[in-house]
């Protein structure tokens, strides 16, 4: 693929079977419901510290990491429960992870930001902006070095490109051909700055072209879209051809943590966004496009809210890490 090209948002039929759609559905909507139950949960005070919701990015997730292999690596940010729920991390260990609970993912010691499985190669969100950029470099460095042919899918936000370590890692995985997809969730903001302000390239997939990257720009509130793109991301960079850049265009309905009045965008802007809500717009496709039931997403609906409401009584009835793991997983 020749730098810079753009996928659009077509929806050309059938591009997925019926059971394939349905999945996508079930990823996206098991996130969303996660996080709402989250937020309620954030708000009652069972869980402190940050707390950032990746609603409205769904289709991102649900398009792009089903189609890594088992022995590929993610690396992301503080927004992170889509990506370790999508990569199969299961509801309750995330739930009683943010819930601080010895029966979470890291035992209750990492926390919403931290979400990490090696297990599943969901090797972490990371709390510093840009701080899994030369993680995720270093992992397709090993890669390299072992001569798997396992691939890393690294997540970054805007607020990340003018982070200094992002061009390092730029360079560095395009001098040595690394095996690695960056790609920037462009939810055009970061925090309350918006990337027209703070950032000075105005096509963001074209900051890959200096460094003889390929790249593309996808619709993010697309997740067939997103999935088309990614297929063949992900064959390029598997083949051995050196990393890739993609850029999502997607927009987060939330403030940018649960601490965020959220008084920065104008209502109009947010509106416009949410008419074109990943999950609604693809309820739609599958009834209209694939001819599901309603009555089988509806189905899946409450089997999804089951499991979430399942995952927040297991957080909540988990105990809290012993006092004799305050040092222990610590390398030193
Ligand atoms: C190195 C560093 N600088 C500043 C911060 C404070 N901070 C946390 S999130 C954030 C905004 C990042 O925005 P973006 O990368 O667009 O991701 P989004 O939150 O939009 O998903 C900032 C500046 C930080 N965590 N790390
Ligand atoms: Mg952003």
């Amino acid at each position: 693929m020749a730098n810079g090209k753009k996928a659009g948002s077509q929806k050309t039929a059938a591009r997925v079977t019926k059971a394939e759609g349905l999945e996508l559905y079930r990823i996206m909507k098991q996130i969303r419901v996660f996080e709402e139950a989250s937020a309620s949960q954030y708000m009652r005070g069972r869980i402190r510290g940050f707390l950032h919701l990746y609603i409205g990015e769904e289709a991102i997730a649900a398009g792009a990491i089903p189609l890594l292999a088992k022995q590929d690596y993610i690396t992301t940010h503080y927004r992170d429960h889509g990506h370790a729920l999508a990569r199969g991390m299961s509801p309750n260990a995330a739930m009683a992870e943010l819930f601080g609970r010895a029966t979470g993912s890291s035992k209750g010691k990492g926390g919403s930001m931290h979400l990490i499985d090696a297990n599943i190669g969901m090797m972490g969100g990371y709390a510093i902006v840009g701080g899994q950029l030369p993680l995720g470099v270093g992992l397709a460095l090993a890669n390299n070095y072992k001569g798997n042919d396992s691939i890393v899918l690294t997540f970054l936000g805007d607020g990340a490109l003018s982070e200094g370590e992002f061009h390092e890692a730029m360079n560095l995985a395009a001098i040595w051909k690394l095996p690695i997809i960056f790609f920037c969730e462009n939810n055009l903001y970061g925090m309350g700055a918006p990337v027209s302000e703070v950032f000075a390239v105005k096509d963001i997939y074209k900051i890959a072209e200096p460094y003889g990257i390929p790249s593309l720009q996808v619709d993010g509130m697309d997740v067939l879209a997103v999935r088309d793109a990614m297929r063949d991301v992900v064959r390029h960079v598997r083949q051995g051809n050196g990393p890739y850049f993609v850029e999502a265009l997607a927009y987060r309905f939330r403030g940018h943590s649960m601490a965020d009045p959220n008084e920065y965008r104008n209502k109009a802007e947010e509106e416009f966004w949410k008419q074109r809500d990943p999950i609604t717009s693809f309820r739609a496709y599958l009834v209209n496009e694939l001819g599901v039931a309603e009555a089988d997403i509806d189905a899946l609906d409450q089997e999804v809210d089951a499991e979430i409401e399942a995952a927040v009584k297991f957080a909540e009835e988990s105990p809290e890490p012993d006092l004799s793991e305050l040092h222990t997983d610590i390398t030193a």
